[in-house]
């Protein structure tokens, strides 16, 4: 978004299948021996084992992004505007105890302290993938649920058109929130927005893991939203209030640069950043670069949201 590199990861580095599965099963088992009971809502650390059903319908048939490529090449600003920031920086984050609150235009709101959530809701395991809008895409295993399962709980009022999320503010857990430091600032806290319906897609997750595991820092723990027919940034990380409005609410990188990214923001080969293309993708781990699919590929499924909408005006 401000600053370009070339993603360093090979085609060598890509997570053989077989063996993170297996290794995943593993971690599951030997989780489920050394839990006592009493201890199942005890904190739950970023890299300890978390068991989900794979929800294989809704999962891309491809290997996954290498695990230490998607830890260590991260964007999330409050950590600074460097790839690497984040994997160095984020053991500042204290991702428990969390509390998310929900509220807005709706007829029960509640905050909910996050471990509480993933009792609430079963836990899936979901292989998308996520085109970063700076033109590089990962393939990431992520356990979580549906955001439609909260917010029905939580009954949206007729009101209620768009949802608003909000990550944590605190310089003293965030670098990147200290402005000065850095000589960049977006408007704190970062905040992202969908349509009610874009946000009730059965595609839309509320992510607590991956990889098997517990959500790490740099991934947007303890909780983060996953959007994967849209351009990464839709996906804000460590959030702690979804809102539920009647106007479209503004949005971090909207503000910052309107012009080069839109309220929608759906991943489109055929809409150009004004500062590149987006017709094509480096799928980290890959040499080659791949052509970029209408909507990351989830058009199928997602294309009817935007029945008579001109994709080009409403990037
Ligand atoms: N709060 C917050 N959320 C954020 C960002 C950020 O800077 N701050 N970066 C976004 C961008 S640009 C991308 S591509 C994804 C990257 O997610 P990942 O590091 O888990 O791959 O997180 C998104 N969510
Ligand atoms: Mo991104």
């Amino acid at each position: 978004m401000l600053i370009r590199r070339a993603p360093r990861f090979t085609s060598n580095e890509i997570t053989d299948r077989k063996v993170y599965l297996s290794r995943r099963e593993w971690m599951i088992g030997a989780a489920a021996l050394t839990l006592l009971p009493g201890e199942c809502g005890a904190a739950t650390p970023q890299g300890e084992p978390l068991g989900a059903t794979r929800n294989d319908g809704l999962s891309l048939k491809e290997p996954p992004t290498k695990f230490e490529a998607a830890t260590t090449y991260n964007n999330f600003y409050e950590f600074g505007v460097n790839k690497d920031d984040p994997a160095r920086l984020a053991h500042t984050l204290k991702p428990r105890p969390w509390t998310v609150q929900v509220d807005g235009l709706v007829h029960k709101p509640k905050t909910f302290d996050v471990d509480e959530l993933s009792r609430l809701f079963p836990l899936e395991e979901r292989v998308y993938a996520l085109r970063c809008v700076e033109g590089w895409s990962m393939v990431i295993p992520w356990i979580g649920f549906p955001l439609a399962s909260l917010l029905k709980r939580v009954e949206p009022t007729g009101q209620a058109k768009y949802v608003e999320f909000t990550t944590l503010l605190d310089p003293k857990q965030f670098p990147g929130q200290r402005a000065s430091l850095f000589g960049f600032a977006l408007d704190w806290p970062y905040t992202e927005g969908l349509r009610l319906d874009e946000a009730l897609h059965p595609l839309t997750l509320l992510t607590v893991g991956m990889y098997g595991q517990v959500l790490s820092n740099q991934n947007g723990a303890p909780i983060r939203v996953v959007v994967p027919w849209k351009y990464g940034f839709k996906s804000a990380k460590s959030i702690v209030r979804i809102r539920l409005t009647s106007n479209e609410p503004p949005t971090a990188w909207n503000k910052a640069a309107p012009r080069e990214y839109g309220f929608y923001s759906n991943v489109n080969p055929a809409v150009d950043h004004p500062r590149w293309s987006q017709a094509t993708e480096r799928r980290i781990g890959e040499f080659r670069r791949r052509s970029t699919l209408p909507f990351n590929g989830y058009g199928d499924q997602v294309r009817h949201l935007y029945a008579g909408m001109d994709l080009k005006k409403y990037y």
